[in-house]
């Protein structure tokens, strides 16, 4: 497999690149942290690391270095297709380089090879109660996988340390080749008749989902490869990263660690923002029986405020401009379905909700997030997020297979360069106000 060539080659070199610099340079110091930051969700504090992507706080995403416009235009695609293949994107995490066509075959070739879910999942998933999320099921689907663990297979069996990278591309490689299946199924047990769908040998990863969600618009793959590119990485301190990487950092195997991130994603302030902008759109809609006046959508951005709740899909921990994942997905609704009512309202509420939130003064970055408009393009080829009985989100699941595999490159690069167990100092108030009066005092 070139992928695990390509990846064995170059460990040798980043091994060294790492130990030279803690041995030359372990004690030199990277930032201060605050006592804000301590009680504060530990904001900007540099103690992760990455080489697979980095946000910068007003140019936003790198993946491996390149920009989302930059992406768009250079990962492979297939004759005749507007997007990338998703391949070409798992590719260049995992290798650091953009492939070739060929080679970003490559992995969607390995994708089709171990795509198949086995019988028992889908009877996990079709047992489950009525009332269960579609992020529950997607993350029980993940976790039922684990007892095929290659990695933890090979650990009971006494495995070297530095192949543990291995094992672990294994699995990464054998989750996310069933991932479009599993959630196709997760809608279609939600939203319509149930079925078990099969992957067609002739269609891409992303195209494949497509299919298996039931859509015949061929937009609708371009929009998923699209979709599953942008949400992939989004550097190691956000939750779905951050509480994968920790939870591998014991040598818990992909499964385990990846169902804790989705779990993370499952939250309102992270991943299911998307369903939650989409439902606030709708609520504009319906409340103006229609796309409201300028005025109007200014007053409902103020009534949810004063309501003491925020704007879904505005704001973030990091950037500081509006997301370039926000504006990736703005051109494709612009350029495609610039009339459809909701998606509308959606580029409206960028041009409304800013100003409201500067005006509020609270928020410190008043710009959509990646979250806040891709309800709007999922809903114009019909695919729902609420049934009639209320609130069931399928949106984030479209965001969890995304997203695991960005945290599942990291997962295989951080057994490749032996990161250790995590495990922060905790300190108790009282220090913290011993540590402050003493600096008081010294001033
Ligand atoms: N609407 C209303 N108020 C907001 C706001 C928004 N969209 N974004 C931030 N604020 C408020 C915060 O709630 C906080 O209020 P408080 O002082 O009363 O607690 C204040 O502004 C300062 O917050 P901040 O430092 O700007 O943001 P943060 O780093 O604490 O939180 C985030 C970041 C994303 C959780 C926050 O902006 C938010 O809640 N946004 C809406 C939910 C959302 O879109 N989440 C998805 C983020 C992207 C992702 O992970 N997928």
């Amino acid at each position: 497999m070139v992928l695990k060539e390509k990846i064995a080659a170059s460990i040798p070199a980043w091994r060294e690149r790492v130990k030279k610099l803690l041995n030359e340079s372990g004690d030199v110091k990277v930032g201060e942290v605050t006592i804000r930051q301590v009680y504060g969700g530990m904001r900007d504090v540099e103690s992760l690391v990455t080489d697979i992507s980095y946000v910068d706080p007003t140019e936003g995403i790198r993946l491996r270095g390149f920009t989302i416009p930059e992406l768009v235009e250079k990962l492979p695609r297939r004759p005749g297709d507007r997007m990338p293949l998703v391949g070409g994107l798992y590719y260049l995490l995992l290798v650091g380089e953009i492939p070739s066509l060929a080679e970003a075959f490559e992995v969607e070739n390995e994708w089709k090879l171990r795509s198949e879910v086995p019988d028992y999942v889908y009877e996990i998933l079709t047992m489950m109660p009525e009332c269960t999320q579609p992020m529950t099921l997607f993350t029980q689907a993940i976790l039922s996988l684990q007892c095929q663990s290659v990695f933890a297979q090979q650990y009971d069996a006494g495995a070297r340390r530095e192949d543990y990278w291995e094992y672990m591309l294994e699995d990464s490689l054998n989750l996310t080749a069933k991932l479009p299946a599993i959630a196709a199924f997760i809608y279609n047990l939600k939203f319509k008749d149930r079925k078990i769908q099969s992957v067609d040998p002739d269609l891409d990863w992303s195209a494949n989902f497509a299919k298996m969600m039931g859509v015949q618009d061929p937009l609708y793959a371009e929009l998923s490869r699209l979709f599953f590119i942008i949400h992939s990485d989004h550097e190691s301190g956000n939750v779905s990263a951050h509480a994968t990487h920790m939870v591998g950092s014991t040598l818990s195997d992909i499964y385990y660690s990846t169902s804790a991130g989705i779990n993370g994603l499952a939250g309102p302030l992270h991943g299911r923002a998307n369903q939650e902008a989409l439902s606030w759109l709708k609520d504009v809609h319906e409340k103006y029986h229609g796309v409201p006046s300028r005025e109007e959508l200014k007053e409902f951005a103020w009534e949810t405020l004063k309501s003491g709740q925020v704007i879904p899909g505005y704001g973030h921990a990091v950037l500081r401009k509006t997301d370039p994942r926000f504006t990736a997905q703005l051109e494709f609704g612009k350029s495609n379905f610039p009339e459809d009512p909701i998606f509308k309202l959606a580029s409206m509420v960028y041009e409304i909700v800013p100003e409201v939130l500067i005006e509020q003064g609270k928020a410190k970055n008043p710009w959509p997030n990646v979250d806040a408009i891709s309800g709007s393009l999922q809903q114009h080829f019909g695919i729902q997020d609420q049934d009639e009985k209320g609130m069931y989100g399928f949106y984030t699941v479209l965001f969890g297979v995304s997203r695991t595999l960005g945290v599942s490159a990291n997962a295989v690069w951080a057994r490749a360069l032996g990161q250790p167990i995590e495990r922060p100092k905790s300190l108790t108030t009282a220090m913290l106000e011993e540590i402050a009066a003493k600096e008081r005092a010294a001033a």
